[in-house]
């Protein structure tokens, strides 16, 4: 299959992050892109391309424009406070909190959109969170002229925006974008699998009400991980939405045998659902030595997910999530996709 990669995924990269009470630094980082990229080209998987570019109304089908805008501008106007570069809040928005009037202050608009301290945007970050998308749009863009699969390597990633928030390492959500941009292609149904060990907050957020994409998640629970406020599993959509939205969360350690048992589980209602694409949400996070995270899941397993994603039968749009265990993170990556080619 092909992969969709670009070079300006390097222009953000965090001075760090805020988790567990201490200033670390940070996880997500530019060389798992890169680790990623050469293990594509190590397995000979298919041809390698830069994306192409793609309006801004993509992304604002999908996110409010102040929230874009700010993406855009924080960094300029964190500077122009004198700050050292990387604008995130220490404040947060609150119920009860006005939602209809925004600061001039940057630091009350990153309180208003931002909803963790883990995710400072750079001077030149707006950069490869713009080209990100474009890599995920380019993407569905090549299934939508008829590609069986495609690999869009997303950096930063995208799960945990919803459509009017942004944290957890993602500013937008390339997925949902992509997953917009198949719709208004032409297609009429999209599932979205999403494997990576975190709940993907900000896509259950974004299809919630809707019934034109299935969103499945598999992921740890919010009683023990992060985001800790959503992925519940008795959240089933709302109104339109009823029933679309399916959370499957585990224990911290859970291994193949529980959630390889959660991927049948999930990929039946896929199954059932019917859709003319399968979007995978790729996060390999859930591999036993990730920094961050407590699930056991091995190389091989890796593998097992492709084959069962292959046996959906669908053309089938990869997007990259988290995955921290930087040094195996291209094989794990890479075997996922080898598996579904077989
Ligand atoms: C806390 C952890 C953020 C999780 C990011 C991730 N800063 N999401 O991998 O899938
Ligand atoms: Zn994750």
């Amino acid at each position: 299959m092909e992969t969709i990669f670009s070079a300006d995924h390097a222009l953000h990269a965090s001075p760090g992050e805020l988790i567990s009470g201490e200033f670390s630094p940070a996880f997500e980082k530019p060389e798992r892109a890169e680790i990623i990229l050469a293990r594509v080209k190590e397995v000979r998987l298919g041809a390698v391309r830069a994306p192409d570019r793609f309006p801004r109304e993509a992304i604002t089908r999908i996110h409010d424009a102040r929230m874009v805008d700010l993406l855009e501008t924080a960094a300029a106007d964190w500077a122009a406070l004198g700050r050292k570069d990387g604008a995130f809040p220490y404040t947060f928005a609150a119920d009860g909190m006005r939602a209809d009037r925004l600061s001039k202050n940057v630091e009350g608009r990153l309180a208003r959109y931002c909803f963790d301290a883990g995710t400072p945007i750079t001077k030149t970050s707006w950069q490869a969170i713009r080209s990100s998308a474009d890599v995920a749009l380019t993407g569905a863009k090549a299934i939508t002229e008829g590609a069986p699969a495609i690999f869009s390597l997303c950096r930063p990633p995208g799960h945990h925006a919803g459509s009017n928030h942004y944290g957890g390492y993602c500013f937008l959500n390339n997925a949902a974008i992509a997953a917009q941009a198949l719709l208004d292609g032409g297609a009429k149904r999209v599932a979205i699998l999403d494997v990576d060990y975190h709940h993907g907050n900000g896509t259950q957020h974004i299809f919630y009400d809707r019934s034109d994409v299935l969103v499945v998640n598999i992921h740890a629970t919010p009683d023990q991980e992060f985001p800790y406020l959503l992925g519940f599993d008795d959240e089933p959509g709302r109104g339109a939405g009823e029933g679309f939205n399916l959370n499957l969360p585990l224990p911290w350690g859970s291994g193949w045998e529980e959630w390889g048992a959660a991927l049948e589980t999930g990929c039946r209602r896929v199954e059932e659902y019917g859709p003319d694409v399968v979007l995978v949400s790729l996060g390999v996070d859930t591999y036993k030595k990730d920094p961050i995270s407590h699930f056991k899941l091995d190389h091989d397993d890796f593998i097992r997910i492709g084959e069962r994603v292959a046996k959906l039968r669908r053309p089938t749009l990869f997007v990259m999530e988290g995955g921290y265990a930087v040094v195996e993170i291209g094989i794990n990556a890479v075997n996922v996709l080898t598996g579904f080619e077989g």
